[in-house]
């Protein structure tokens, strides 16, 4: 039986990088072409020795509907934004009308940081509110690790 806080939903506007994220830790090849995902993608991992549910939202608007649903029982919601001014602004959006699915443990990525003009995650998490940011790439394969590690820390710490 999976306890809730094994369950953890990537979330965020299409695009930003969610499913590329998730790639990244299963050690999955990450698609250089644009590929939304419909609806929901689900996969099992091993973060700290126990099986967890990782939960892909799919970020574009017609999808959203389904959030509320999707996003019950999360232990940990992962935002992720890409590291511009634009998104990030659409991102806080996102934070304010799903705020209240997305369960006690809220972090941010702010992924995308090998493009040009990148925000660091402290600007990004004051633009945010605070929710705690970590910086990413999700097409670096040697941050497979340091994936693994935020996810690993943040579901062990209250
Ligand atoms: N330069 C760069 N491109 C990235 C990064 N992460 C993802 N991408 C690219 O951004 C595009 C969208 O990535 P996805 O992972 O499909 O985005 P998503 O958030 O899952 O999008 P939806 O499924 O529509 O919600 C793809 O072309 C990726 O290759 C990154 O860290 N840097
Ligand atoms: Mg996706």
């Amino acid at each position: 039986m999976l306890t809730s806080k094994s369950k953890i939903c990537f979330l965020g506007e299409g695009g930003v990088g969610k499913t590329s994220l998730v790639s990244l830790l299963q050690g999955k090849r990450i698609d250089k072409e644009r590929n939304p995902t419909v609806g929901l993608e689900v996969d099992d991992s091993i973060l700290n020795e126990k099986k967890c549910s990782i939960w892909d939202l799919g970020g574009q608007e017609r999808f959203r509907f389904m959030w509320q649903d999707f996003l019950k029982g999360t232990g940990l919601a992962v935002l992720v934004t890409d590291s511009t001014e634009t998104n990030v602004q659409k991102t806080k959006e996102i934070y304010e009308r799903f705020s209240r699915f997305m369960g006690a443990k809220i972090i941010a990525i702010a992924n995308k940081q090998d493009l040009p003009g990148a925000l660091k995650a402290n600007t990004v998490q004051n633009r945010l509110g605070g929710i705690k940011t970590y910086e990413m790439s999700a097409i670096k394969k040697e941050l497979r690790d340091r994936m693994r590690q935020i996810l690993e820390y943040e579901i062990n710490s209250d």
